[in-house]
């Protein structure tokens, strides 16, 4: 029987790039509460997504020549894309949102409107501080050292008729929802949103844009697209089905709403959503859990540090449950995290190696060696063993007291208290020097029962954190479904008497820390080297041959007046009439170098107005950024290549 419903939500991710390490970690963690409280016996609802819109995904796409929505496809639902790394890191999410799915679009309108008609949103102007990285407008007063406050970036001049959110209205409210009860932890985090935010005077918010057009349009008003973080938070109820028919769930989940949210977030989550839905006549969410950043030497991991580390080469190398135990084993769910490659390889070696590891080998190979395998049923129990077995019936009330507050490294070493009071057994109870003597068999046999059973509450306690590596180890130590329940975890004696073992694979070689460390490295600098980029889902071949790709020689070329980028090229593609096209690559080539080149363009593209030019095609170059810094090299033939030539 259900013990009720629960949902959960990470924060959905901005498409702009590859995901790195620290978003990981946010959906493991996710994931490992969701897969907890389905353990536990709940009804879960696991929620995570992307969030397409926005000028930073516009400008980007604009960057690389294509649509937003192809570019946000690209980085989704691509090879190597958030898509497959959430397949990969085994997270058990039960819906994905993409801000660009219709029935989102079509909720967020009506919100919009909602709120719009109650009062709550009105028309005015907007003069500010716009951070586009971060997607947030800020006043003149936020800014530290006239610099976004949170990402320390400059931030440009805003200036446009916008549609503003009373959140003045809310401070109140807001300040009492934060001051009561549990709603927002840890609880250092409330101080924050009081003495930064509310105390100075909560300002109304700008809830749409005109500058751009990526975003979604305000029904009502076109000419306006959603402020993207109003977009963003709603994710929460829309993918529920709040305001759409696509979801039916609302009634049931919404009630029961966590989100786990980066700490950079939590402004978003504890202020302006309370105040949004206290807006809309709805109820808060029950939880808003902020954790800390991994950081690297202490500062934030980003591209143009050129330090974000990729958990698919750390995947790839120690397996993905090492990856998931490392980051939730080793950082504390609510503070910052220092990551470093020694930590992550003595992590593996201290505790999935030697203390889970090891004792799952030495206890099954100890079974095989003295029972061929299976236990005979005869038992003598010792005074010696009291104090494991009542760990083993113990352990269970107290790692889902931390799991409940999502303390998931405390709950996770509440299961290592026991494991390594297991490992002690051992060595009191020396099951070797008891194999010595035939006499002592049903004392042998209770010494490693205990072990499989002390084993046994352990795995199913660490499904959540490394669910493929428990069911295997289950499988060696001949746990059947019965003994994987949550309920038999709370109670030592599961396994049959007579259980019969299997030796298998080990779970978790133990790794030479020094040869893997450099061997990392060597790995970390490589892979940062290609195009981080992920591949673009396959196109068919006829879809390729509709591209109309040809050799051009450059007739002319000159800077466009008034434009720092633009170059304007008169082209030989073949057809005997010159061809127009504009390209922003000033900063990469003087125009009178070019004059006479071979060049690559796509011509049937439709027609686009640059400065007032007309550009009917596009040339074709390799771009890439590394280190904050952009690198384009157009594609250059050989001049014995004639113009007009299609590239198949
Ligand atoms: O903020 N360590 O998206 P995002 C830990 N779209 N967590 C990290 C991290 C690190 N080094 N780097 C990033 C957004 N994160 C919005 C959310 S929700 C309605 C909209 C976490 O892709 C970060 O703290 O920039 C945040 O919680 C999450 O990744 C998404 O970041």
């Amino acid at each position: 029987m259900s013990k009720g419903s629960f949902y959960i939500t990470t924060p959905i991710y901005y498409p702009s790039d590859k995901l790195h390490i620290g978003h990981t970690y946010c959906t493991v963690a996710t994931d490992s509460l969701a897969r907890y409280k389905r353990l536990s016996g709940y009804d879960v609802m696991f929620l995570t997504g992307t969030d397409e819109h926005g000028q930073k995904i516009e400008k980007k796409a604009q960057e690389a020549g294509v649509t937003p929505k192809e570019f946000v496809d690209r980085i989704v639902e691509g090879q190597g894309g958030i898509l497959d790394l959430w397949k990969l890191m085994n997270i058990s999410n039960d819906r994905f949102i993409r801000t660009t799915d219709d029935y989102h679009v079509k909720s967020i309108q009506r919100i919009f409107r909602k709120m719009y008609d109650n009062g709550d949103i009105y028309k005015g102007k907007y003069v500010g501080k716009y951070c586009t990285p971060c997607e947030s407008f800020w006043t003149e007063s936020q800014l530290i050292d006239g610099k976004c406050p949170d990402c320390g970036r400059p931030v440009e001049d805003a200036e446009e008729e916008a549609y503003f959110f009373k959140l003045s209205k809310y401070a109140k409210p807001v300040q009492e929802l934060l001051e009561t009860g549990t709603f927002l932890e840890p609880a250092s985090r409330v101080n924050e949103m009081i003495n930064n935010f509310i105390k100075p005077g909560l300002e109304d918010l700008c809830v749409s844009r005109t500058s751009f057009t990526w975003g979604i349009p305000v029904d009502f008003d076109p000419g306006h697209v959603v402020y993207v973080w109003v977009d963003a938070l709603s994710n929460y109820i829309t993918a529920l089905g709040y305001l759409n028919d696509k979801y039916d769930d609302f009634d049931n989940f919404w009630p029961v709403a966590h989100h786990i949210v980066g700490k950079e977030i939590v402004r978003f989550h504890s202020i302006i959503w309370p105040a949004m839905l206290m807006s809309l006549g709805l109820p808060v969410p029950q939880k808003v859990y902020g954790h800390g950043w991994l950081v690297i030497d202490g500062g934030k991991m980003s591209k143009s540090k050129g330090n974000v580390v990729d958990p698919y080469v750390l995947a790839e190398r120690f397996g993905v449950d090492a990856l998931r135990f490392f980051l939730l084993r080793t950082f504390p769910f609510g503070s910052d995290g220092n990551f470093s490659n020694e930590l992550l390889i003595n992590t593996i070696n201290t505790d999935l190696a030697n203390n889970l590891g090891n004792l799952v080998s030495r206890t099954t190979a100890m079974t095989e060696k003295y029972f061929g395998g299976t236990l005979p049923e005869d038992r003598e129990e010792s005074e010696a063993d009291s104090e494991l077995i009542e760990m083993i019936n113990s352990v269970r009330g107290r790692y889902e007291k931390q799991m409940d507050a999502f303390q998931i490294h405390l709950g996770i070493d509440e299961v290592f208290k026991l494991l390594q009071r297991a490992n002690k057994y051992i060595d009191e109870t020396t099951p070797w020097i008891l194999a010595r003597d035939e006499s002592n068999k049903a004392r042998l046999a209770t010494v490693l029962y205990n072990l499989l059973e002390a084993i046994r509450v352990s795995l199913i306690l660490l499904t959540p954190v490394i669910p493929d590596s428990c069911a295997k180890a289950l499988d060696q130590i001949g746990a059947d479904a019965d003994c994987r329940t949550w309920e038999s975890a709370g109670k030592f004696g599961a396994l049959p008497l007579n259980v019969s073992v299997r030796k298998g694979e080990t779970l978790f070689p133990r790794l030479d820390t020094e040869k893997e460390i450099a061997e990392l490295e060597k790995l970390q600098h490589k892979k940062s080297v290609p195009a981080s980029e992920p591949v673009l889902p396959d196109v068919t071949i006829d879809e390729f041959a509709r591209c109309d790709m040809r050799t051009v020689k450059v007739l002319s070329c000159e800077a466009v007046p008034k434009s720092e980028k633009l170059l304007k090229f008169s082209l030989d593609d073949g057809s005997g009439t010159p061809r127009q096209i504009l390209s922003g690559i000033h900063k990469f080539y003087e125009p009178e170098s070019l004059v006479g080149k071979t060049l690559v363009a796509i011509l049937n593209l439709p027609t686009r107005k640059m400065m007032g030019y007309d550009s009917n095609g596009m040339l074709i170059s390799a771009v890439k950024e590394e280190d904050g810094k952009e690198q384009l090299h157009l594609l250059i033939l050989d001049d014995t290549v004639p113009a007009g030539m299609r590239l198949c």
